[in-house]
């Protein structure tokens, strides 16, 4: 039995009541713990109210097999008597935000990267960070996991009023209508209120973004101190430093947490082509008056998209498309594509090399 004190303690890092039916039996012992670090062979977990270092029980690693243990996941863990805290068990989660991963040849990997998530924060800088198209990326990846966005556009008080004005309307005109763009400098207090609508008792956000974008500087004004540490300058290059390397969990006085997050060079969606159009609400509202009805909104004749779409965004989405698409391949289908490229790159060389005869 999971005491109501524990609940109470659990509600501060995360614990929402639309947990509570997935949880499965609790054994003699058993604690539910939220995970809040990933290491090598071992997991930081959090109690409400302490942390501790666990391992996984091997039976559960084969149980997970390739969906590993994740920043977010709920899990029950026992102390033995040696004093040695090991899960045996992870609640199913609620959602998974994932990226692909290749291993340069043919084999692609699904790594997850945090789970239970109510709030994806896409932070990105005014200032030359400023990015359309890796922000369409970031909306399809928070689209993908169905889990709700808003846009954090740090460093507003680096840049004059007309370039804040104009870069965050152009954000707003391409997130889905149900995504906010909030302007902010990140170190600020006034912040805090300003995220307030996403920051409610038991929700879980994560930060994402590309390094020295300014996650680690708002997660430490949302907690009120300086806990993740943050990319001062190195000494002469006057670049950010990477200082987050590791995911982690962290509770907010108002009874929300987040997740810190180290910027990923690459992001590589875990989807389908069909997945990335979620992400393109002005598409998938367009699409409809295609002429044809498997439109690709490419050379089609009669294609709404193509004529309402600012040229760069189009090529955005087709971008996303096929990206997704190559990486859904299987082995097999790849290797009849590598065939294929071979075949005609043969047959090339041989024209090439007839015609020289013929010269
Ligand atoms: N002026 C200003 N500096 C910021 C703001 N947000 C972040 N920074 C600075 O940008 C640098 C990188 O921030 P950091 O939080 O480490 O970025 P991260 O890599 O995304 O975690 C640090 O020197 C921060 O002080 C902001 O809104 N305004
Ligand atoms: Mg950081
Ligand atoms: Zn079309």
């Amino acid at each position: 039995m999971i005491e109501l004190i524990d609940l109470e303690r659990l509600r501060a890092i995360g614990l929402a009541a639309p947990l509570l039916p997935r949880l499965p039996a609790v054994h003699d012992g058993d604690k539910l713990m939220r995970v809040v670090e990933v290491q090598r062979d071992s997991v930081t977990l959090h109690d409400g109210r302490d942390e501790w270092r666990a391992r996984a029980l091997p039976v559960l690693h084969v149980q997970l097999a390739a969906d590993a243990l994740a920043v977010g996941d709920w899990v029950y863990a026992q102390r033995n008597r040696h004093d040695e805290w090991w899960v045996h068990a992870r609640v199913p989660p609620a959602n998974q935000i994932a990226r692909r991963l290749h291993d340069g040849r043919d084999k692609v990997t699904r790594v997850v990267l945090v789970a239970n998530v109510d709030t994806v924060v896409i932070v990105m800088g005014l200032d030359h960070d400023f990015n359309p198209r890796r922000l369409e990326r970031y909306i399809a990846f928070a689209r993908l996991a169905h889990v709700g966005a808003v846009v954090v556009l740090t460093k507003a008080d680096l840049v004059d009023a007309d370039t804040r004005a104009a870069r965050t309307h152009e954000a707003l005109a391409l997130v889905p209508a149900d995504v906010a763009v909030l302007a902010v400098d990140g170190r600020a207090d006034d912040t805090v209120p300003t995220l307030a609508p996403w920051l409610a008792a038991g929700q879980t956000l994560v930060v994402v973004g590309s390094s020295g974008a300014g996650k680690s500087t708002l997660t430490n004004t949302l907690i009120g101190s300086a806990v993740q540490d943050t990319g001062g300058t190195r000494d002469g290059d006057g670049r950010g430093r990477h200082t987050t390397t590791v995911r982690s969990l962290h509770a907010l006085p108002g009874g929300a947490c987040i997740i810190d997050t180290p910027g990923l060079r690459t992001l590589r969606l875990d989807a389908d082509a069909d997945g990335v159009v979620a992400a393109f609400d002005d598409i998938v509202r367009l699409a409809p008056q295609c002429r044809f009805r498997d439109c690709r909104h490419a050379d089609e004749p009669g294609c709404a998209v193509r004529d309402a779409l600012a040229p760069a965004r189009l090529k955005n989405f087709h971008k996303l498309q096929r990206e997704a698409q190559r990486d859904t391949l299987s082995a097999l289908e790849r290797k009849a594509v590598v065939a294929t490229w071979k075949a005609r790159s043969k047959a090339g060389r041989e024209r090439a090399k007839d015609k020289k005869r013929a010269d």
